[in-house]
Formats: structure tokens, sequence, C-alpha cells
């Protein structure tokens, strides 16, 4: 098998990655060639791969074991292949589509389980003649270029991602939402993450985050905002304009992403994604409500 030629994309990330046919299995020397430039560049272009499903499986499979979605409402699944989520505007089964707006705010896919996904593999089918883009941001350069003082308190925290916060979630199929819900009550992760491939810390953030433990509301959306508009800063972000038969493949373990709603929604809009299962464990989150300002200064009145 001739070497794929790595064309870097972008400083932040993203590399294409031409000169393979993904409908054939990969040797051993190619497997190992994409992984390393997977974990170098973050997120992998690989343009003209129109896959079928079976091959879709097949190739993700090469960069671990699959997540089988069990988060996921079924109707949003592909008929007979769970390992598939259908994003999508189009109707579904005569209905509207429960994915119409996934992706629409900040997120790492899947945060809000106990275990967020390795990386995802997602390919075009249909796309409108213009926008309908995706944007991935570095979260490894997001903590790197924090202060030392503002990493050595980042590092010691906690925080609560809940499903509710998917942007967009309340205008889906109530079923759908009803079983995302029960599916996914809140969970816990560090704020900072190790990547178990390179050893490089990165910065958990998102629009999926409801709180720091700990902190008070108030404490908790300041820093939040703060930390999601460092880590989304457009020197961090690597924004794809897709073509039909782009399979973009990224590394979940250090990155965040969202979905622009850049375009004519009355246009078709197609994709079809495979989730690598993560490694990581968070934990299920404690019904335990945050203090908020007002309440403390009328814990400290009682007190004087
Ligand atoms: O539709 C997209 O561009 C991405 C949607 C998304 O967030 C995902 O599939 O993980
Ligand atoms: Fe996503």
């Amino acid at each position: 098998m001739a070497a794929p030629t790595i064309t870097p994309l972008g400083y932040a990330m993203g590399a294409e990655v031409t000169g393979l046919d993904l409908r054939r299995p990969l040797d051993a020397a190619t497997r190992r060639a994409l992984y390393e430039a997977w974990l170098r560049h973050v997120v992998l272009v690989f343009p003209d791969q129109n896959l079928t499903p079976e091959q879709h499986i097949a190739f993700s499979a090469n960069f671990g074991e699959l997540d089988d979605h069990a988060s996921q409402a079924p109707e949003t699944l592909l008929d007979g292949h769970p390992e598939i989520l259908v994003v999508t505007n189009k109707h579904r089964l005569g209905k509207p589509s429960g994915t119409r707006n996934t992706g629409r705010n900040w997120h790492t896919d899947l945060s809000y389980t106990v275990r967020p996904a390795k990386g995802a593999l997602l390919l075009c089918q249909e796309k409108p003649p213009v926008g309908g883009d995706t944007m991935w941001a570095n979260l490894s350069l997001a903590y790197e270029t924090l202060s030392p003082k503002m990493r050595g308190i980042v590092d010691g925290l906690e925080a609560v991602h809940d499903v509710t916060l998917v942007k967009g979630i309340g205008q889906r199929d109530p079923t759908i939402v009803a079983t995302m819900k029960a599916r996914n009550p809140p969970v816990v992760h560090p704020m900072v993450r190790t990547h178990p491939d390179t050893g490089r810390k990165s910065l958990l953030a998102g629009e999926r985050i409801s709180s720091i433990l700990g902190f008070s509301e108030e404490e908790s959306q300041a820093l939040l905002d703060f930390l999601n508009t460092h880590a989304t800063s457009p020197e961090f972000v690597y924004r794809h304009r897709w073509r039909v038969g782009d399979i973009v493949l990224w590394d979940n373990r250090c990155t965040c992403h969202v979905a622009l709603p850049d375009f004519d929604q009355t246009q078709p809009r197609l994709m079809l994604r495979c989730s690598l299962k993560g490694e990581a464990e968070g934990r299920l989150a404690e019904a335990a409500p945050a203090a908020n300002r007002e309440a403390m200064i009328q814990a400290v009145a009682a007190l004087s």
C-alpha cells in the first residue's frame, strides 16, 4: 500500500489525507501512519470517500472500538447499523428528524455520558450548496495558553455536563428528547483531561457544562464564559467546508466542535457518524444545588 499524502490544513489542527481508498482494509503500516497523523493533526479529512455503512464502520474500527450509541434515541440511528448516527435535517420515517439541529453549540461528543467518545468519523452524504460548515477547537492549545496561575486553578476542578444544554433540544421530537434525558442524567468530569496516547493536557470546555463543582452559580458562569471564549477563539479553530464524500475523523479527547446553522434549512444536509467508544469514565452528578450569591449574602447576614 503506497503511503498516504498528509497535507496540513491549519495551524491549530487539521490535515487532509489523500492517496488512500478507504473501501479496502488498511495494512498495519498504513494504520499506524494514520493513527500517528491523527494524534499529531487531531482532525483528519479524507476526501472522496463515498463509503457504504459497512465500509464506514470497518474504517472507523481502525481507530478504536465503536460506541453502540446506547445514549442516543434509537430513531436517530441508521436502520440495521446502530453504530451509525444519522445527523440530518431531512424527514425520517415521515417525521422531522430528531437530529436536524444536532451539534449547534460547542461540545465534546457524549460528554453528557460517563464515557465521552474517544473520537468520531463523520461522512458527508448530502450538503447544501453553501454553508453547513463544522468548526473544531483545539482544547490542548486552549489549556496550554492559560496562565500558569489559571492552569493551577482549573487543574483541580470538576464540572457537571448536562444533556438538557444541547442547543435546540426543546425543538426536537418530545419522544426523542424524553429518551435522551432518561438515558443521560447529569454527569461529572474533570475540567482538565490528560490524553491517554500523548500525555498532553487539555481543557474540557464547552457549552453543555452547567456548573463547576463547589462554585456558586455566578462564579461558575463567569469562569465557564471566560474558559469557553478562550477555548473557542479563532486561533485555536479549524473550520471545515464540507464536500460530498468527505470523511472527517476527530480526536474527541482534546477538542470540542460546533455544527453551524449557516445554511438554507430547506436544503438537505445528511451526515453519518460513527463514534469511537470512550476510554475515560466520569461519574453521575449528585443532586446538590450550587449556592448562589443572594443565598450567601443572607447566610452571612444571619451570622452578624
Ligand atoms: O453536523 C455536523 O456537522 C456535526 C454534528 C455533530 O456535532 C456531531 O455529529 O457530532
Ligand atoms: Fe458533535
